[in-house]
């Protein structure tokens, strides 16, 4: 690793880090939580705590093999610190009986050009995360000298922060017509956003508004990114659009709703996968329409998640690009396989269902920290600093 610096999800991957599943706890049901799980009825099924020895195992297995192929690609890999999170936590307005982990790296760290950005997050099991990933971020300071480093305002995560009668997802239609409003669990009391919710596509930042990131956090990250710095290869002000997926009664990160599969060159429109059971706001969909098709996402394999897993089937969608045409997907995700080979993709099929319990899949479990590539404009239809603020419906 000598260079840090991405403007995509899909060019060509020199570096990135791969997340370590030691002691990643079962947090409690605490509110940034407890809308995520399934239902009242199976929040009996994640006992707090750390998770039965073998899960370890099983999961370190499948990363080990990820990082194999990662590195026979040729791309450098670099993990956070083992740490102990099976212990209490507490700051002036709350407490927490554990903390989470260091398996997914994409939710806290995000490199936007050559900035480091590491983001305050939206549970408070994940309050202190940052503290993996200080080590790794001070030696990618060191090999790079023109990169640097962002610590996003920290969330309070005090009670003000969150809906405390945010409704079940058993009580959908209640929860239903509150997304479709965009009354999340998480208020405008603080400023949240967690680094899974953007999708880079060049010059343009797409951000999930959702439960894991309110409209101050987007502001924010408009804000930081909304000047040029030619020394960081950034030539123009980012575009941040706030975008959103009504029908999502779990509106959690972006990488298992909305995928990009491919860039558009000269010939051809890009390719995105988006869940067909949680469609992009129709009013959103004409930033797309001259650059991108955006398609239904192949059926997921699975209907259901495995043990322990707070996360949905649509894992299936959560992939990593090694370069614009070849990408890691989860080996029994056949239907996606097929559909991707059809575009003329490379597949390489990793197994990462283990995993799925510390987070979620290849994207999740993983970080760019450098991808080749500038930052192009794929959307030259938008005028120089128009972005998406709030959508209506
Ligand atoms: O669909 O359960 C998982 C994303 C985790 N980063 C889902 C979202």
């Amino acid at each position: 690793m000598s260079t840090i610096s991405c403007f995509t999800e899909w060019d060509k991957l020199e570096a990135i880090i791969v997340g370590v599943p030691d002691y990643n706890c079962q947090p409690d049901h605490e509110p940034g939580v407890k809308a995520k799980i399934f239902s009242a009825a199976s929040a009996k099924d994640f006992p707090v705590g750390l998770r039965p020895p073998g899960a370890y195992v099983a999961a370190q297995r499948e990363l080990d093999n990820l990082i194999r192929v990662l590195t026979f690609y040729g791309v450098k890999v670099e993990h956070p610190e083992v740490l102990d999170w099976n212990q209490g936590i507490s700051t002036p307005w709350w407490t927490a009986p554990v903390m989470h982990g260091a398996s997914c790296p994409r939710d806290i760290i995000t490199v936007i050009g050559k900035d480091i950005i590491e983001s305050g997050m939206s549970s408070r099991c994940r309050f202190f995360e940052y503290a993996a990933y200080r080590g790794l971020i001070g030696r990618c300071l060191e090999l790079d000298p023109a990169s640097r480093w962002t610590a996003a305002p920290k969330p309070v995560l005090w009670d003000k922060a969150y809906r405390s009668d945010y409704p079940w997802k058993e009580d959908s239609e209640k929860r239903s017509s509150m997304i479709e409003r965009k009354e999340f669990v998480t208020t405008e009391e603080d400023v949240i956003f967690e680094a899974a919710d953007i999708m880079k596509f060049g010059r343009d930042l797409f951000v999930r508004h959702g439960f894991t990131t309110n409209l101050k956090g987007i502001d924010w990250l408009r804000r930081h990114l909304s000047w040029p710095n030619a020394d960081a290869g950034v030539d123009a002000p980012f575009r941040v659009h706030a975008i959103d997926f009504p029908n999502d009664l779990c509106p959690l990160h972006m990488d298992a709703t909305f995928f990009p599969i491919k860039a558009p060159d000269n010939e051809r429109k890009g390719v995105i996968y988006n869940s067909p059971a949680r469609r992009l706001r129709e009013s959103l969909k004409p930033i797309f329409r001259d650059s991108f098709d955006i398609l239904d996402a192949p059926q997921a394999q699975w209907t259901d998640s495995p043990p322990r897993s707070m996360c949905s089937p649509w894992l299936s969608m959560n992939m990593l690009h090694i370069d614009p045409s070849t990408i890691i997907v989860e080996s029994t995700e056949k239907n996606t396989i097929k559909h991707l080979e059809s575009l003329g993709m490379k597949v390489v099929q990793c197994p990462f269902r283990s995993c799925y319990e510390m987070g979620g899949s290849f994207h999740c479990h993983t970080s760019d920290l450098h991808r080749q590539g500038m930052q192009v404009d794929y959307f030259k239809h938008l005028t120089t600093t128009q972005v998406t603020r709030e959508s209506s419906a």
